[in-house]
This record gives structure tokens, C-alpha cells and sequence, in this order.
């Protein structure tokens, strides 16, 4: 639970080319049909600092980069991204929706990168406090199929430059996450048409709201 004020937190995660971006903008909008219409975010960024600190997470400068420094840029971003943006619109009673979040840590950095779900979770206890998003969707598609979508980039950045193994590593995390706490992360198969994902994350959303009892 978001544990501060009435606003609700929903975050959206998926491995690469899993179609976030593209889904977020519906999902938005689905949500503003239901009257919550959500501020939309992104980690890691969302502020002017978090923006900056994407830049040296993404960019080949930060190559070789040790996972411990990874992990604690990604939580130095989250709590300042926290303090000036998350918090206070939760706590004005605003939905929040953001692209990526704390499963994406424990996805990249604490099973990709090896360093482990403990690590994480410490970061976690000290940066956000109580403070998890009521609802996670995972958008789910084999890693091969994702990289194929994201393929056409023309300069890939420091994490799409990583091997199958490591995006496979990710993606069972987000599984695992999902099994172990199913009431807030849910899967949507994105491996179909944009359509269907986007009526999928719709029904996911309105099933959600109902067992909520935020919508009838
Ligand atoms: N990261 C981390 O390591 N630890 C953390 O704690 C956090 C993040 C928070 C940047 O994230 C990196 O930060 C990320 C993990 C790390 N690196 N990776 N990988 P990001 O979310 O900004 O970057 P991303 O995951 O690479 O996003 P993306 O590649 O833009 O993927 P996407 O948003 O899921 O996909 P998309 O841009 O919507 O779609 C990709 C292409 O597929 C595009 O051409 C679409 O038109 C197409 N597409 C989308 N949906 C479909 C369907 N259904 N069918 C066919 N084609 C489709």
C-alpha cells in the first residue's frame, strides 16, 4: 500500500522493448475515464536530479559501472524523485503512474547484476519507508521478442547492450515477484497485438478497481 494519503501509487515494468512506454499513455487515460486521472512519472527520473542520474546510468561513460554504485544511484534518484514528486501528490490524494520502480531494482540490479535481494531490500526499507505502490503491472513477453521490438534503436543504451542471459535473469525475477505477492503484481501477457495488451491492462486496471472498491 502507498500509506500516505488517499492517492494511489501503480507502477508498469516489463523487460526491454516489453512495451511500456506504448501502454502507459492508455493506461493513463483509462484511468482519467474512471476519475483518477493519474500524474505520470518515470524512474529512474522524474526530476530534475533523477533526470540527470538517468543520463549517467544509461550513458557508455558509466560502463563497467560496479553494481553497488548502480544500485545506490537508482535509490539516490528514487528519493529525491520521492520527496518532491511521489509523496506530495499522493498525499494531495493524486494517482500516481509510474514507468518503472523499487521491482525494477530487484529486477536489473539485484537478480541481473547479481547483487541480490537482500541488498535491496535494505535500500528499500531506508528510502521509501513503508511505502510500496498498490499495484504493479508486469508487462510479460519472451526476452527474445522484446529485444526484437527494441531492436531498431540505433545506439542501444548501457543496459541494452547486455546479453539474453541477463534480460532472462530479469524476467524471472518480475515472475517470481509476482507469484510471491499476487495481490499487488500482476502479469499481462504482452506478446500479442498493441490492442490486445492495452485491452488487457484495461480489464487488469478494472478488476483491480472493483476488487478496490474504487469502481463498480
Ligand atoms: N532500471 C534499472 O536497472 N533499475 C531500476 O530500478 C530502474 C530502471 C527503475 C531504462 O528504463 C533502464 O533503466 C532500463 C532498466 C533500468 N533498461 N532496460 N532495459 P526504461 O524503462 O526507460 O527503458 P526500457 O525498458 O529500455 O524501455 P523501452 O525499451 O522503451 O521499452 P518499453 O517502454 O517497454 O517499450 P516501448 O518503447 O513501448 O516499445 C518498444 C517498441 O516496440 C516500439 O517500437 C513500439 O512501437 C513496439 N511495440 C510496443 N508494443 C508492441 C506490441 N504489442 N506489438 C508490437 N510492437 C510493439
Amino acid at each position: 500500500m502507498s500509506g500516505t494519503g488517499s492517492g494511489r501509487f501503480i507502477t508498469l515494468e516489463g523487460v526491454e522493448g516489453a512495451g511500456k512506454t506504448t501502454a502507459l499513455e492508455a493506461m493513463a487515460s483509462h484511468l482519467a475515464e474512471r476519475g483518477h486521472a493519474p500524474l505520470v512519472t518515470r524512474e529512474p527520473g522524474g526530476t530534475d536530479l533523477g533526470e540527470a542520474v538517468r543520463g549517467l546510468l544509461l550513458d557508455h561513460a558509466g560502463d563497467g559501472m560496479c553494481a553497488d554504485t548502480e544500485a545506490l544511484l537508482i535509490f539516490a534518484a528514487r528519493a529525491e524523485h520521492l520527496h518532491r514528486v511521489v509523496r506530495p501528490a499522493l498525499e494531495a490524494g493524486q494517482w500516481v503512474l509510474c514507468d518503472r520502480f523499487t521491482d525494477a531494482t530487484y529486477a536489473y540490479q539485484g537478480a541481473g547484476r547479481g547483487l541480490g535481494n537482500e541488498r535491496v531490500a535494505v535500500l528499500e526499507d531506508w528510502v521509501q519507508g513503508p511505502l510500496r505502490p498498490d499495484l504493479t503491472l508486469v508487462l510479460d513477453l519472451p526476452v527474445s521478442q522484446g529485444r526484437a521490438r527494441a531492436g531498431g534503436r540505433s545506439a542501444p543504451d548501457r543496459f541494452e547492450r547486455e546479453q539474453d542471459a541477463f534480460f532472462e535473469r530479469v524476467r524471472a525475477c518480475y515472475l517470481r515477484r509476482a507469484t510471491d505477492e499476487p495481490q499487488r503484481v500482476r502479469v499481462v501477457d504482452a506478446s500479442g497485438s498493441q490492442a490486445d495488451v492495452r485491452l488487457s491492462l484495461q480489464q487488469m486496471l478494472d478488476t483491480w478497481l472493483r476488487e478496490s472498491g474504487l469502481h463498480d
